[in-house]
């Protein structure tokens, strides 16, 4: 009865979800998500130029997704590009450039962003110089919406007037999906700055905060309690080791953050970091260690795990079997139904303190533990910064593959794949039948 009520509550925001909620209360989905089959991949970036920095979100009310990259191969430029995937179709809907900007302009980071009663932003950066041949020197957050039907003309939200050099890396956007608002978090350094999209317009942007951390993922509970995943300072500054970073928890009590607590401490470094509730209601902290040969801390290459509850953080322990020489690359971390937890990470070889043959694996659990990993993609590319999404039970990925094509820098493309179980258009008729 509570799963049925659950149902209706979710109705409007998630078919999707609502037909998995629907199926399990129905008892017709067997526990068995370990099981579930993948798509064969698809190269979504099929253009001269590099693709990178991926972003991938599900419009939960149509059930389309939406992956955007940055691209040098359109243009003479970096721009956004994208393309969307249409539920009704089932198909990849044509490359579009997506921020038409001027030759001195040079855009990156892209983030898409749907909160649950399917208001979608995508949200990229944009900086310029005079050199480059800009009237002035400047840097821009910039915006379209999604209307269901097509994105609303690109504007500007925040401007500063200097050029920041080495953007992107320094000047990067996190967004927060709330229950009927999106919040973003515009990041320079250790700096950032808020603004929260509500009711189709903008907050002010709020001045400055500084951290003593880079944020790397913020996400809310039911309480709207933000809960952030973080790099900082190592806990060994000596010699080549200051180089390094920790992985760090911090919580905002709605007036200010927590003293960030260094998860990782001496045990090891983090190069990718997560967060994400279980059904249970248990914070899972995830980072995963290079094993680079040039920190006295970093021993093992493994992602790992983590848990808040009752008041401590249990001990570290490794979130996938361990396999021999292993090179684990990044990670993404994403909450399903029911607060099922999915996994994607990058893993191939360690050769002479290099990762080599990165290929893509996946693996699920209920919160207390995890099934079985699949690999779910390999080729002679390296496989590299995995981006997981949910709707209800399936799986969808994004992710780059990075190889020689001959030209001075690596060129790399975006690739999707998805679980075949990816809810069909038809079945959407049916849920209401269901929830009566
Ligand atoms: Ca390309
Ligand atoms: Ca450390």
């Amino acid at each position: 009865m509570a799963a049925l009520l659950a149902l209706f509550r979710t109705w409007n925001r998630s078919l999707l979800v609502a037909l998995a909620i629907a199926l399990t209360a129905a008892g017709l989905a067997s526990a068995a998500p370990e099981e579930l089959r993948w798509t064969t991949a698809v190269n979504l970036s099929n253009t001269p130029g590099r693709s990178m920095g991926s972003t991938l979100a599900l419009d939960p009310i149509s059930g389309d997704m939406f992956v955007a990259w940055t691209d040098d191969g359109i243009a003479t430029r970096e721009e956004i590009v994208g393309r969307r995937w249409d539920h009704a179709a089932r198909g990849w809907l044509p490359t579009e450039n997506l921020s038409q900007s001027a030759e001195w302009e040079r855009d990156g980071g892209p983030r898409i962003v749907f909160d649950q009663q399917g208001h979608g932003l995508l949200i990229w950066t944009r900086t310029y110089s005079v050199s480059q041949g800009a009237p002035a020197a400047g840097h821009d957050v910039m915006w379209r919406a999604w209307d269901g039907q097509a994105w609303s003309p690109a504007q500007v939200l925040f401007h500063g007037d200097a050029y920041l050099p080495g953007s992107p890396g320094s000047f990067e956007l996190i967004t927060v999906e709330r229950m009927d608002s999106i919040l973003l978090f515009i990041i320079w350094g250790t700096g950032y700055r808020t603004a929260e999209y509500y009711a189709g317009g903008w907050s002010e942007v709020a001045p400055w905060i500084y951290l003593d951390v880079f944020l790397t993922q913020v996400i809310a509970d039911g309480q709207g309690t933000l809960h952030a995943a973080a790099a900082g300072p190592n806990s060994n500054q000596f010699g080549s080791n200051h180089w390094f970073h920790d992985a760090y928890y911090l919580f905002h009590d709605g007036a200010t953050w927590s003293e960030p607590a260094n998860l990782s401490g001496t045990d090891g470094i983090a190069s990718s970091i997560g967060l994400s509730f279980d059904g249970h209601g248990r914070l899972h902290f995830l980072w995963s260690d290079p094993d680079s040969p040039y920190s006295d801390e970093s021993l093992k290459s493994a992602i790992w795990e983590r848990v808040y509850e009752g008041g401590t953080w249990s001990p570290n322990v490794e979130a996938t079997p361990y396999e021999n020489d292993q090179a684990i690359n990044g990670f993404s971390l994403a909450e399903g139904i029911s607060g099922t937890l999915h996994l994607a990470w990058s893993q191939g070889l360690m050769v002479d303190g290099t990762h080599t043959s990165l290929d893509l694996y996946y693996q699920s659990g209920d919160g207390a533990s995890w099934g079985p990993p699949q690999q779910v993609y390999t080729s002679t590319a390296n496989s590299r910064y995995p981006t997981l999404i949910q709707a209800g039970a399936f799986s969808s990925l994004v992710w780059e593959d990075e190889f020689d094509a001959g030209a001075p820098l690596l060129d790399r493309e975006v690739y999707a794949i998805r679980q075949v179980d990816w809810p069909l258009p038809s079945t959407r008729v049916f849920v209401p039948q269901v929830s009566k």
